[in-house]
């Protein structure tokens, strides 16, 4: 790291909470130095209090706000009722969920987990199998392809597709019957879909960690009529896209394409416990039998009734919509700022990134401790560019004050 251009004032309150997490706490993250203790909406508060946008929404998980009032309220009420089960015995809000959930989606089944990387997990499990009893592909020999820049977890598996060493470097052997293809080039998978082996292709309708990497319009019809051609099936990880965060309620209804199995987490809880969910239909998900797929937490009765709530909550305050007018206002007023700083500004919805152009490679992190100072937590990723992802109940004027905070931070990066 380069010295550091704006030695940030931190309290000492701050300072040792930082310090206890830095002694006894793994050091698996480079946080900024800032310590939340309360949300609400789209502020998160530090221990001393200090206000900030939160632009992050835990990387599109709190998309519905902090803390929201009827989530929150749906989260107690069933926590002093029923937590969990195991999936040993049936519960009612499991039974209730699966139908709402399909329903809403318009697929046939729902297999519930928890963590998003374990539905990515749960989604190539399906796959294989599929491959195995219908397409026929001779046991073992099943192969998933994904987009290069893809990022869908940290277990073993995730990082088997992963180009990137930071996530993957030293924690081989890997997961076999894994390829790659360049993202957003419908030519490399055509090339590879003549593989008879292929049972899917896993990717992201916009590449989240990658910086927020918006595909060529047309490339998710492409993809879906290249798989469909193939019988090659179509996975969509909308785990960070999904749940209204591009200015749809998915990032393929911007195409109107389907994905055969659709993969959601994060903002299906609206933050507040993990919750994860595969779709898809009869002749993908009844190739796993009982027994053969599963998970302690997976379908609780208080993940179902968050989930279900959270949800409504969606679809009844229009966030969709909301994200999208809002993300178009703010890119467009990102862009009018014409600051030299800013190399590039893209996204959908209110999923959005900026690219920075700057002499010093450690820019990008600068500015987000310039714009912490000020108010505004965001983070950058990969270097040089930072994501701008608040939650989707943000306002226009909530935007424009963050739009300042952006402008005077943009200003106050030395040259
Ligand atoms: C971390 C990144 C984002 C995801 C997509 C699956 C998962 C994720 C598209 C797995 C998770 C999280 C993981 C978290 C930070 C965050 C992240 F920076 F790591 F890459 F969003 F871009 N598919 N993304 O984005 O879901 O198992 O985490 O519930 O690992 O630091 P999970």
């Amino acid at each position: 790291m380069s010295e550091v251009l704006h030695p940030v004032q931190i309290s000492e309150l701050s300072q040792h909470y930082i310090t206890q997490e830095e002694k006894y706490g793994a050091h698996n993250y480079h946080p900024l130095p800032v310590v939340i203790e309360r949300a609400k909406g789209v502020f998160m508060y530090d221990v001393d209090g200090k206000q900030y946008f939160d632009f992050l929404s835990a990387y599109s998980a709190v998309n519905q706000g902090h803390c929201h009032p009827k989530i929150i309220a749906a989260l107690i009420e069933q926590a002093q009722t029923l937590t969990l089960t195991s999936r040993a015995f049936h519960n009612k809000n499991l039974s209730d969920y699966t139908k709402y959930i399909t329903a809403f989606f318009g697929y046939d089944k729902v297999l519930t987990m928890n963590t998003g990387v374990e539905a990515g997990e749960t989604a190539v499990k399906l796959a294989r199998r599929w491959g195995y009893d219908i397409k026929g592909i001779a046991d073992n020999e099943a192969v998933i392809v994904f987009a290069e820049g893809n990022f869908w977890g940290r277990t073993i598996s995730a990082i088997s597709s992963s180009q990137d060493p930071s996530s993957f470097a030293r924690f081989g052997p890997y997961t076999p019957g894994f390829l790659s293809v360049p993202y957003n080039n419908i030519a490399s998978l055509e090339a590879i879909f003549q593989n008879k082996n292929i049972a899917a292709f896993m990717f992201e309708p916009i590449q989240g960690e990658a910086g927020v990497v918006v595909p060529d319009e047309g490339y998710l019809t492409k993809v879906r009529n290249l798989c469909t051609k193939y019988n090659v099936l179509m996975i969509a990880d909308e785990i960070q896209t999904g749940l209204a965060r591009t200015g749809k309620m998915l990032a393929c209804d911007h195409e109107n394409v389907k994905p055969d199995i659709l993969v959601l987490g994060k903002a299906l809880s609206g933050g507040t416990i993990p919750v994860s969910a595969v779709l898809c239909n009869d002749d993908i998900m009844l190739n796993i039998k009982p027994g053969e797929h599963g998970s302690t937490y997976g379908g609780n009765p208080l993940a179902c009734k968050v989930a279900t709530v959270a949800l409504e909550v969606l679809r009844n305050e229009n966030l969709s919509d909301h994200a999208e007018t809002l993300g178009e206002y703010f890119r467009k007023s990102l862009r009018e700022l014409n600051h030299p700083t800013i190399q590039l500004v893209r996204g959908k919805g209110l999923l959005n990134a900026i690219v920075i152009h700057h002499a010093n490679p450690e820019a990008a992190w600068e500015l987000c401790l310039l714009m912490m100072g000020k108010g505004l937590l965001a983070k950058p990723t990969h270097g040089d560019k930072i994501r701008f992802a608040p939650p989707l109940t943000i306002t226009k004027e909530q935007i424009d004050e963050c739009l300042v905070i952006i402008k005077e931070s943009l200003e106050e990066l030395p040259a």
